[in-house]
């Protein structure tokens, strides 16, 4: 399916609605949940356009994992965490509702379920 330069994701990247950023490098932008699910929780994007894995060209992959890999490392360490959960989501009926290809990391603690 195409991709819709106005989807929220598009418009936080162009700058055009507010995010918390956590981090970004040449390729891709990491900022908080704005309903998270977890303290920490935040979202890895790809600065390019990208719908959702199924439409991701391979570098798209590869640097949003290595993004993805270093915020798992750094919510362990700033949440004192246990492990990390690591959520994506395709297409309407794979739970996606931002359709702009995004990684949720989820700081977890032993016994703490996330929030709805
Ligand atoms: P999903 O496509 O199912 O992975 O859900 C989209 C996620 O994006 C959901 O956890 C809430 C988050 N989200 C939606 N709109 C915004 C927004 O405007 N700002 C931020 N920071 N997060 C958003």
């Amino acid at each position: 399916m195409a991709y819709d330069n106005d989807n929220i994701f598009a418009k936080i990247l162009r700058g055009e609605i507010p995010s918390e950023k956590l981090f970004e490098d040449e390729h891709t932008y990491v900022f908080m949940d704005i309903m998270p699910r977890a303290d920490g929780h935040c979202l890895i994007i790809p600065k390019t356009p990208c719908r959702n894995m199924l439409d991701a060209k391979p570098e798209q992959l590869a640097t949003c994992l290595s993004t993805v890999q270093k915020m798992g490392h750094a919510v362990m360490k700033a949440f004192d965490a246990d492990g990390v959960t690591v959520q994506q989501f395709n297409e309407a009926a794979g739970g996606q509702e931002v359709f702009h290809l995004h990684y949720h990391v989820l700081p977890r603690h032993e016994g703490v379920s996330l929030r709805p």
